[in-house]
């Protein structure tokens, strides 16, 4: 995968697209009104944590080392596996916040 854009991106597959997308939202706009900054809300705990609770593990490897995403800066290139162990609907998101904050680029269509 190679970004030719000039932002920051990140590949991860989740299987509640909505679920994740409404609790981003709702959590980005908690941190607002809680007073916390663009920087701040970009790197809180609890974003991460929303990452942890939607990603779907043990699919994603890099130089065969397990992943829970790709994230890849501009004009980086980074090579992946990925597996997908059941039959399902899986959805590949982007949640990044920087460039479209205080959206995120699953607005974006990624
Ligand atoms: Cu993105």
């Amino acid at each position: 995968m190679t970004n030719k854009g000039n932002m920051d991106h990140e590949f991860m597959i989740v299987r509640d697209v909505e679920g994740f997308h409404r609790e981003l939202d709702q959590k980005v706009m908690r941190l607002q009104e809680m007073g916390m900054g663009t920087k701040g809300i970009m790197h809180a705990e609890e974003l991460e944590m929303l990452h942890h609770k939607y990603v779907v593990m043990g699919v994603l490897k890099i130089d065969g080392v397990e992943e829970s995403e790709v994230k890849v800066k501009p004009g980086e290139r980074k090579e992946f596996f990925l597996t997908l162990w059941e039959p399902g609907t899986y959805y590949y998101v982007c949640a990044e916040l920087v460039g479209t904050f205080p959206h995120n680029h699953i607005d974006r269509g990624m």
